[in-house]
């Protein structure tokens, strides 16, 4: 009896997988700053356990939240009586997720295929069917694709970046990352259509052709493994690492909080429990230092794309401070060139333009870091959508999403091999 006790609790602790029956995500419309400090109020009330999926800006940009079942009546209460506009985007956030999930279950029924000809791109994979498809595009593609090992994720696993190379040394390169927010699924799935990408479009797509006749690519696909593998075992809206916090219970950092650029700044919280948790210190987290190593060491890298979703927003820096980036105009005039590309083919509306005037302030970013770094042409997208599905994107959009973010990073790239500096 006492066995099967501890067998019952360990089941719950381990293997279980939260739920999130009944929890809403509400869309909140702050008129006025004095409702947007109302709101932030609540994002201080932690036994409401709220999830801001989109923080709280300036008056008139909608907050979007998840307040779990058992708050749900006090928040709306709380809304409705100070007369704060909201409605709900996502019903029953539970039965996205189920939908979720028996897509990839029926699925994943049919084998692992052997070789990425026929990867299922239209579907959201496991972490260890991401890391199967690397090792399958390296082994057909010796002559251009490798991958490298940059380290490993708290938990131990393989931290990996595929190159993409026609020859030379230390040629000046192009990173791309995606998935360093673990929940932002449509990042990983892009990531690995772009991989496939790159290996059919060299030879036909006389653009990339020349660009990758110069210039190498990196390209790290799943930037924050634990995370991923978490967010498909236990909890399907974690974001942020998995390092636990002394003398606290909660778990994490977030990743794009804890790099050396405005570290602990406004737009980071020093709590860790919160998701904007900036971490002990700059660069505590592995999945961050050990980009921190290579871009350092590798000392030619000319563009740095950090990829997340959601809000469809091409951002450049600076998050940290309203200073203007010394090359804003030429950041700017790129930017809206990469979304007008993306828009040519659905039609699918981006904003863009700093961090800081586009989003929100937020300090300890990826990409402030890199372009202070002296890596000009760094970037960060939101991809789709706006806030129907949020992180859980149907699968049905991945080739859709990939295919349009595609052009956009055309662009870009384009423009850097155009541009040396
Ligand atoms: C992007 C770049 C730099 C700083 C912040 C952001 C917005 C991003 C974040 O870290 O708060 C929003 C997000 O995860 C959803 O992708
Ligand atoms: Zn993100």
């Amino acid at each position: 009896m006492r066995g099967l006790l501890a067998f019952a609790a360990l089941f719950v602790a381990v293997l279980a997988k939260d739920t999130f029956e009944g929890h809403q995500v509400l869309r909140i419309i702050p008129k006025d700053d004095v409702q947007l400090s109302l709101i932030k109020e609540l994002e201080e009330m932690a036994e409401f356990e709220l999830d801001f999926w989109r923080g709280v800006t300036n008056a008139g940009t909608p907050v979007d939240v998840r307040v779990p079942f058992h708050g749900l009546h006090s928040v709306k209460m709380y809304l409705k009586s100070q007369d704060i506009e909201f409605s709900i985007m996502i019903e029953d956030l539970q039965l996205m997720l189920d939908e979720e999930q028996e897509k990839m279950a029926s699925a994943a029924r049919v084998a692992m295929p052997r070789t990425t000809d026929s990867y299922d791109y239209a579907n959201y994979h496991t972490l260890s069917d991401i890391y199967s498809f690397q090792d399958m595009l390296v082994a057909e593609n010796p002559n251009m694709v490798s991958k490298i090992v940059i380290g490993q994720s708290y938990e131990g696993r393989p931290l990996n970046v595929l190159k993409f190379s026609t020859g030379g040394t230390n040629r000046p390169a192009i990173w791309i990352d995606t998935g360093i927010h673990s929940r932002e699924w449509v990042t990983q799935a892009s990531g690995t259509w772009f991989a496939k990408k790159i290996v059919t479009d060299y030879g036909q797509d006389p653009a990339l052709t020349a660009i990758l006749d110069k210039m190498d690519i990196f390209l790290e696909i799943v930037t924050n493994p634990d995370g991923y593998q978490y967010t498909h075992t236990s909890n399907r809206m974690w974001r942020k690492t998995r390092k636990p916090n002394p003398y606290s219970s909660c778990v994490g950092v977030d990743p794009n909080r804890n790099w050396d650029a405005g570290f602990g700044g406004p737009g980071a919280s020093s709590n860790p429990c919160s998701e904007t948790y900036f971490g002990p210190s700059p660069h505590s987290e592995s999945e961050v230092k050990s980009i921190v190593d290579f871009v350092k060491s590798h000392n030619n890298i000319k563009a740095f794309i950090s990829i997340h979703s959601y809000s469809q927003m091409l951002l450049y820096p600076y998050g940290y401070t309203t200073l203007a980036a010394p090359d804003k105009t030429e950041l700017h005039n790129l930017a809206k060139k990469a979304i007008t590309d993306l828009a040519s083919l659905y039609g699918t509306r981006y904003k863009y333009g700093s961090i800081i005037d586009t989003i929100y302030q937020a300090s300890g970013g990826t990409i402030d870091w890199t372009y202070n770094q002296g890596i000009k042409y760094s970037y960060t997208f939101e991809l789709r959508d706006t806030g129907y599905y949020g992180f859980v994107l149907p699968a049905s959009q991945i080739i859709p999403t990939a295919k349009e973010t595609w052009l956009a990073l055309m662009a870009i790239m384009d423009h850097t091999f155009k541009n040396p500096y």
